[in-house]
């Protein structure tokens, strides 16, 4: 079974080299903010909750997207295996997936972090503002605060996966497809170690 961690900061490609990823190994797709979007679309009260504290760039509450996560997993039981997009954020959450993937007896292969600097996020974030509607991408400071919340809060995972020697690290800089080449080639050197 294959469980990949898709991890960086926001605008890094997480969404965007998930779509190759789940074609290519067939995998489930799990992205915890397209989760918490179509919670807010049905304007249920987790929704309502999570849309403040996104639209000012904040996370939401641990507990949340774990609850969330645990009711995916359990209805995907038969997946051949699924890529984990923005989840786990915190370092909570990490240990909180190990937990729940040894309940289902498997484990995370590896956690492939893309990496890309700040002017860089802000311009394609801006950028995806114009025509996403979404309210986190529309002004400069807000994406601030967003890698803000990245650097205090979720760049100590990759600690995380990197004392379980699980962590890779490449340049989310340059052609969709030249990434998408070398992230496929990082998870088959982890398949076969
Ligand atoms: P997410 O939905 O995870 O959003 P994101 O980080 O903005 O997106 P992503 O990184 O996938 O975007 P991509 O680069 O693909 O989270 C939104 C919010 O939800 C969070 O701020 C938080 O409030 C909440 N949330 C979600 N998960 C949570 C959790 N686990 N715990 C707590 N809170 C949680 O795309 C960006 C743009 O870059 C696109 O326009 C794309 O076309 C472009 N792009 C991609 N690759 C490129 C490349 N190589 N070159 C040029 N442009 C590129």
């Amino acid at each position: 079974m294959l469980n990949l961690v898709l991890f960086g900061p926001p605008g890094a490609g997480k969404g965007t080299q998930s779509e190759k990823l789940i074609r290519k190994y067939n995998l489930v797709h799990l992205s915890t903010g397209d989760l918490l979007r179509s919670q807010i679309a049905a304007g249920t009260e987790l929704g309502l909750r999570a849309k403040q504290l996104m639209d000012n760039g904040l996370l939401v509450p641990d507990e949340v997207v774990i609850g969330m996560i645990e009711s995916k997993l359990q209805e995907n039981q038969s997946a051949p295996g699924f890529i984990f997009d923005g989840f786990p954020r915190t370092v909570n959450q990490a240990i909180a997936l190990d937990q729940l993937l040894d309940q289902h007896q498997t484990r995370i292969t590896v956690m492939v972090a893309l990496v890309v600097d700040s002017e860089e996020l802000t311009r394609r974030l801006l950028l995806r503002g114009q025509t996403s509607g979404r309210p986190d991408d529309q002004n400069e400071e807000l994406i601030r605060r967003r890698v803000q919340e990245y650097n205090d809060k979720t760049a100590p995972v990759a600690d995380y996966y990197n004392q379980q020697q699980k962590y890779v690290a490449i340049d989310g800089i340059g052609s969709i497809e030249d990434i998408f080449q070398t992230i496929c080639q990082k998870i088959e050197e982890s398949v076969v170690r």
